[in-house]
């Protein structure tokens, strides 16, 4: 795995909205709000079954209702195409839990 190139990490994330760019390293992170700590834990279960099955794990940190996650490849030191798969599952997880 190899970090993605300006050009291509510009593409993906743009079709990843509110992913924003971690201060001094190549990583993006996202906040997450529930409705309450049932909804925050039950998106993170299906985040760490995904993450186990791909073997890409998220940084993140949970407080309540709200889980902030960052994503970037530890063994290629970069954003590559593992955090944009695992983003986009993260997306469909958190429609699906998230209230409006
Ligand atoms: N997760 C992330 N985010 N980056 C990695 O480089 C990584 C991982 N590597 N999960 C995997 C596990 C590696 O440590 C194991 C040994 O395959």
């Amino acid at each position: 795995m190899t970090p993605l190139s300006p050009q291509a990490r510009a593409t993906l994330l743009a079709e990843l909205p509110g992913w924003i760019d971690v201060d001094n390293r190549d990583a993006i992170q996202k906040r997450f709000t529930f409705p309450d700590f049932n909804a925050a834990f039950a998106f993170m279960t299906r985040v760490a079954i995904q993450a186990e099955k791909a073997d890409h794990h998220p940084e993140w940190f949970n407080v309540y209702n709200r889980v902030d996650i960052t994503l970037s490849t530890h063994d290629a030191n970069g954003l590559t195409q593992r955090d944009i798969d695992l983003a986009q599952f993260i997306e469909r997880a958190a429609a699906s839990l998230q209230v409006a």
